[in-house]
Formats: C-alpha cells, sequence, structure tokens
C-alpha cells in the first residue's frame, strides 16, 4: 500500500452551525473555529473537515449551496475562511470541505436561468422533463419524502430533486456541468484547502431514461436505492473528477459512499482509486427499513462487532476506510451503540478505544470527545432537521400516535448530533451569548469540554490518550497499517482483534456489556498501552474484564 501524507493523522468533522458562535447571533460561524483551533490542536487533531459554510438558504442545513465560491455571511466571510486556513497551516493542520455536487440550491444563479429558459443552455444543467400521459418521469420517492419531481411554475414542465425540492440535481451526463464542478474545485485547492468530503456522491449518476421501480410504500412511490443499483458508470465521472481536481493537487479526497459493489472497491479507494479514503455506511446500521425509521430495530453489541469487521474485510488489501461512531447525519453514537441504561464514561471509551484502533483514518464528530449525549425532543415543533419532519409523517401515516411516533424519531433524528457544542457550564454551554439556533442538551451542566479538560479521568483526556497512542513512534505503524485480525468473534458482548504489525502485535479486547468477561490468551502480555478503568485483572493468561472494560495489549 503507497503511503500517503494523511496515513496516521486523525480527522474531527465540525458542524459550523454548532461549533462556536463569536457574534452573539446563535450560529456558530468561521471565527469560533479559529478561536478554537488550538484545543483541536491538544486533542491530537490533524484534518479538520467543516459542513458546508457556502452562501445557502439553509434549507438543508448549508447541503444546498447558492454560491460555491462565496461563505455565508451568516458563517463569516472568504477573507475568515483564507485566515482560518493559514491559521490551521501554522498548526500543521489541514482544513477540508465539503464538496456538495449532487445538486445545488434551487437559489444558486444556475437554476434560476434554467427557471427563467427551460430550454435554454442553463436548463440542461439540470434534469427537467415532462409529463407522460399525465404520469410523472418516473415514481422515485426523494430521501426527504414525496416524488423526485417538483413543477417549474407557469410550465408543464418538473426538475429532478433526490433531496429536497430546493436541492435540484444537476445534469452529471452535461460535460459543461462537470467542468463547472472541477472548476470551483481547483480553486478551492489553489486557495488552500487540502481537500474534500464528496457528499451523496453515490447518486450523481442515474439510472436513464427515466423509469418506474417497484413501488415500495403506501405512498406508490419507489426507494430511490431501487434505482442506485440499475445506475452504472458513476466511476467514469469520479475518476473523470479525481484526475482534473484531487490528484494533481495531491488532495484528500473521502466520499460519503453507499451501494457500492464490491468489485468497484478498487476504483473508489485503492492505489489508483478516485477517494483517498471512504466511509462505510453498513447495511445493518445505516440501511434501516424500507418502511421508514419507526421499523427500525435497535442495533445491539454483537450488531456494531459484525459491521466493523465486515467493513473491515469488504477493504481488506484494497485501502482504508474512515471509521466514525456517529456524523451529523446520526444520532450520537454513544446513545446508539450502548444498550440504554449503559451509557456511562467507561462504556463511551470504550466506543472510543474500538472506533481509534481500528484499520483506517479515525474521525472523530464534534463532542463525540467528550460523549455528548442524544437530546431527547418533548414536541416535534422543537425538531429543525427536514429529514426528521418527514419521518415523524411517515410513522404517523403508519399509524403510530404522536407520542410513538415523536418517540421513534427522537431515536434518530439528526438534530441528536447538532445540537449546540458544550463548552462550558455557563448558559448555552458558553456555545453563545445570544439564543441558540437548536436548544442545547440540557445535561451540558455535566458533560462539557471545560470540566472534563481538567479531570484526568474524563472521556476527552482519554481520546488525547487515543490519539497520543496512534501517533507513538513506537506503535504509529502498526496501527496505521498493520493486519486487522477478528478474534474471538463468536464471543457474546466481546469485541477483540489484533493488529498485526511487521514487528509487534497489538491486542484490542472490549467487554460490550455490564457483567464482566474473562478471556485467555495464548501468552501473557508484555504490556498495557490503553486501559479505560483503573487496573487490570489478570492471573497469566487469564485476563478479568470488568463491565464494559476496554484494553490495548502489547503481546
Ligand atoms: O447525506 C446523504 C444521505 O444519504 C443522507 O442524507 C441520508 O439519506 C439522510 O441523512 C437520511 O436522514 C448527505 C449529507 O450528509 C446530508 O446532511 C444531506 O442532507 C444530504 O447529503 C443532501 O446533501
Ligand atoms: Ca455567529
Amino acid at each position: 500500500m503507497q503511503k500517503k501524507w494523511w496515513h496516521g493523522k486523525v480527522a474531527y468533522q465540525i458542524y459550523p452551525k454548532s461549533f462556536y458562535d463569536t457574534n452573539g447571533d446563535g450560529i456558530g460561524d468561521l471565527r469560533g473555529i479559529i478561536e478554537k483551533l488550538d484545543y483541536l490542536k491538544e486533542l491530537g487533531v490533524d484534518i479538520v473537515w467543516i459542513s458546508p459554510c457556502f452562501c445557502s438558504p439553509l434549507a438543508d442545513q448549508g447541503y444546498d449551496i447558492s454560491d460555491y465560491y462565496n461563505i455565508d455571511p451568516r458563517f463569516g466571510t472568504l477573507a475568515d475562511m483564507d485566515e482560518l486556513i493559514a491559521e490551521a497551516k501554522k498548526r500543521d493542520m489541514y482544513i477540508v470541505l465539503d464538496l456538495v455536487v449532487n445538486h445545488c440550491s434551487d437559489e444558486h444563479e444556475w437554476f434560476q436561468k434554467a427557471l427563467a429558459d427551460p430550454d435554454g443552455p442553463y436548463g440542461k444543467y439540470f434534469y427537467i422533463e415532462e409529463c407522460k400521459d399525465g404520469k410523472l418521469p418516473c415514481n422515485w420517492r426523494s430521501y426527504f419524502g414525496g416524488p423526485v419531481w417538483e413543477k417549474i411554475p407557469g410550465t408543464d414542465k418538473y426538475y429532478l430533486h433526490v433531496f429536497h425540492k430546493k436541492q435540484p440535481d444537476l445534469n452529471w451526463e452535461n460535460p459543461e456541468v462537470r467542468h463547472e464542478i472541477y472548476k470551483m474545485i481547483n480553486w478551492w485547492l489553489d486557495r488552500g484547502v487540502a481537500g474534500f468530503r464528496i457528499d451523496a456522491i453515490i447518486n450523481i449518476k442515474k439510472a436513464l431514461p427515466f423509469k418506474d421501480y417497484p413501488v415500495d410504500r403506501e405512498d406508490g412511490l419507489s426507494s430511490i436505492h431501487y434505482m442506485l443499483e440499475d445506475a452504472q458508470g458513476v466511476l467514469d465521472f469520479l475518476h473523470e473528477m479525481a484526475d482534473n481536481t484531487f490528484k494533481p493537487h495531491n488532495a484528500f479526497s473521502v466520499g460519503e459512499v453507499f451501494n457500492e459493489k464490491q468489485e468497484e472497491l478498487p476504483d473508489f479507494i485503492g492505489d489508483n482509486g478516485c477517494f483517498s479514503t471512504m466511509f462505510d455506511f453498513n447495511e445493518t446500521i445505516f440501511g434501516g427499513s424500507p418502511k421508514g425509521w419507526y421499523d427500525s430495530r435497535l442495533i445491539t453489541p454483537d450488531d456494531f462487532k459484525h459491521c466493523c469487521f465486515e467493513s473491515q474485510r469488504k477493504v481488506e488489501n484494497i485501502g482504508f476506510l474512515s471509521n466514525i461512531i456517529e456524523n451529523h447525519d446520526e444520532p450520537r453514537g454513544v446513545s446508539r451503540y450502548i444498550p440504554e441504561g449503559d451509557c456511562c464514561e467507561t462504556s463511551k471509551k470504550m466506543l472510543g478505544t474500538i472506533s481509534f484502533m481500528l484499520k483506517g483514518l479515525p474521525f472523530l464528530y464534534q463532542g463525540q470527545e467528550l460523549g455528548m449525549e442524544n437530546l431527547t425532543f418533548t414536541s416535534i415543533d422543537e425538531v429543525d432537521d427536514i429529514s426528521t419532519l418527514d419521518e415523524y409523517q411517515v410513522a404517523l401515516d403508519a399509524g403510530l400516535s404522536p407520542e410513538e411516533a415523536l418517540k421513534t424519531v427522537n431515536r434518530l433524528s439528526r438534530d441528536n448530533a447538532r445540537t449546540p457544542f458544550q463548552w462550558n457550564d455557563s448558559e448555552n454551554a458558553g456555545f453563545t451569548s445570544g439564543t441558540p439556533w437548536l436548544r442545547v442538551n440540557p445535561n451540558y451542566t455535566k458533560i462539557n469540554a471545560a470540566e472534563q479538560t481538567q479531570r484526568e479521568d474524563s472521556v476527552l483526556n482519554y481520546y488525547k490518550k487515543l490519539t497520543a497512542l496512534r501517533k507513538n513512534p513506537q506503535y504509529a505503524d502498526t496501527i496505521v497499517y498493520g493486519d486487522l485480525e477478528p478474534v474471538w468473534e463468536d464471543c457474546h458482548n466481546l469485541m477483540a482483534f489484533y493488529r498485526r504489525g511487521s514487528q509487534q502485535t497489538l491486542l484490542v479486547i472490549a467487554n460490550y456489556q455490564k457483567q464482566p468477561q474473562t478471556v485467555t490468551l495464548d501468552a501473557p502480555y508484555k504490556k498495557v498501552l490503553l486501559n479505560n478503568l483503573g487496573q487490570l485483572a489478570a492471573e497469566g493468561t487469564q485476563l478479568h474484564l470488568e463491565g464494559y472494560q476496554a484494553v490495548v495489549l502489547e503481546l
């Protein structure tokens, strides 16, 4: 495997709207990120992925861009971004932006020109179709509910949007669109950005001509995933994009990829792949139910274990994964993967140990380092997220009561991860001096960065030990490049794996339950490198692990 500049680094995702507000408008901003760079440096962060902060009406919280070449005034200015890039560089840190090019905002000038003249050149930047025999061109369901077609006022034409109607899909079949996108990417790379996280990119290739797929719900529509199974050739676009942008700049790129086919993985993340790495959204965890969130089941410790190992096996000897337990689209990892009632600092550190010791690039999502948890919304009126609001309606349509529907969407709502960062125990958790755009989790008085910074055994200080271990010259090569080999896989609620390097072998063991477990090693271990609890009880090769105890051993 070719060595790359980002191997061995630690990455961190910032959701700018909820990170740190410096001007009291209740919205996080770029100056807030600049002010917190030293906090991130001390945590051991190298690469910082910032969710979109470009001009946007914020219909999908910035994933609907109306000007790719400018910063939305609510987040700051281009000068702020230039300063952020420069300040990061001074600290040997790298800024990665979010590349949202499956669609733009309906307020982007390209789409405004298309609306004015659907048959003109800008109409071809999008998918604009007419009904046939009074039927929409196809029966696909948007990710946010309802048909993917929206009528253009004053015409009998419709435009395609696989996400929200304020996010018209860009027509990647049009080479002019592709070259506009590559020009924009190079503009940012020339400005000093180190790379991109690539948003929803699997959607850019549609199965054409438009046709219906099997109806899978009462709404008479069909999940977009059937079409994606059918679409061929997305990699042609992705290789063209990488060859014209990322590769000439030696830029970092991490794809938000799902529905990929196993045989395509070398083309995605192999030595000559289009991306440096990718997140893997394992079907068991992220697939949910075709009926909707209300019908999706709880994840068990063994689910988590099998999904991690399945993802690792998928990319073995091909390339690197980027490993997460949460992001801005998912509930908080500790609230999702730790059994109800067992969410405590020990179990939070256990989860972090597993994620950080897997093979691949570890991504922290803002607040994960504190063990931030889901926020229980008491009313649907508190919810901002368009995806959650849609799933709430799906649950009601399926016959759930408003209370049951709210309970089920609470568990999976994207807003769980979008509540303001909890800096300290002052009002609004020190996030803003104004009114926060989304409610602060009331547990901020107990879970906040200030308190954990000065407490040696905090989750925050444990993550600092994790990042330090990954960069320790004695172990870095094994942790970054060592083969991952699951062990005791059939042991219930126990997750363990070797990391076999050329010079040494490490063993990661997590007792993923409240009850103690004992494991038997082939030989006594040499050294305990990490331990999320006080002592490790051992008699020769017998290790006695307390509830949620996780250890990293040198064998
Ligand atoms: O997500 C793509 C995606 O598949 C998820 O949006 C998923 O369908 C959704 O979260 C279900 O709740 C990316 C971004 O991460 C997400 O925030 C955007 O909403 C979406 O693309 C559109 O840009
Ligand atoms: Ca602000």
